[in-house]
């Protein structure tokens, strides 16, 4: 039997993991609320060692995938830092125009409580945001970016 390199047989890994987590097949995105309670930057730290980092919201569509997540409320990757809120995945070619700028606050949010409020929480209700202290501690949206690779088998061998 012929072997064809693109038929070498690959394990393919679905991930089996204790988080929760929900997956965007069309843009290979995939989520996971890790069920530890965890500061900001302990979130952080952990989603950026076992995922790509803590979540980032572009648009709706990632939006509403999130929100089919069976999830409690998470820390999302987005921060307040020198004025402006930015993402904690840095804007790189992930994002396409405008993209970085997408926003679902709470109603009032965000208020910087007591001016110590510069991290963001989603609420497990309604998915909208509210900025709260960094120190607190809630479970870590963190996402990943998989490619999936097509296997071509030849049936017909001739
Ligand atoms: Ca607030």
């Amino acid at each position: 039997m012929r072997s064809h390199p693109l038929t070498t047989p690959q394990p393919l890994h679905l991930f089996v993991h204790p988080g929760l987590c929900a997956v965007s097949s069309a843009a290979g995105r995939h989520y996971h609320v890790v069920h530890e309670l965890k500061t900001m930057s302990e979130a952080q730290r952990h989603c950026r060692e076992n995922y790509k980092d803590l979540v980032t919201i572009r648009d709706l569509e990632d939006l509403e995938t999130l929100k089919t997540l069976k999830r409690p409320r998470a820390w999302i990757g987005l921060y307040h830092y020198l004025d402006n809120w930015r993402w904690s995945l840095p804007n790189t070619s992930y994002y396409k125009p405008g993209e970085t700028e997408f926003r679902r606050w709470s109603s009032g949010q965000p208020n910087n409580y007591l001016n110590k409020e510069h991290c963001t929480l989603m609420q497990n209700t309604n998915g909208l945001w509210n900025d709260v202290m960094c120190e607190k501690s809630f479970f870590p949206a963190c996402f990943d970016v998989r490619v999936l690779y097509l296997l071509l088998v030849k049936s017909k061998l001739r």
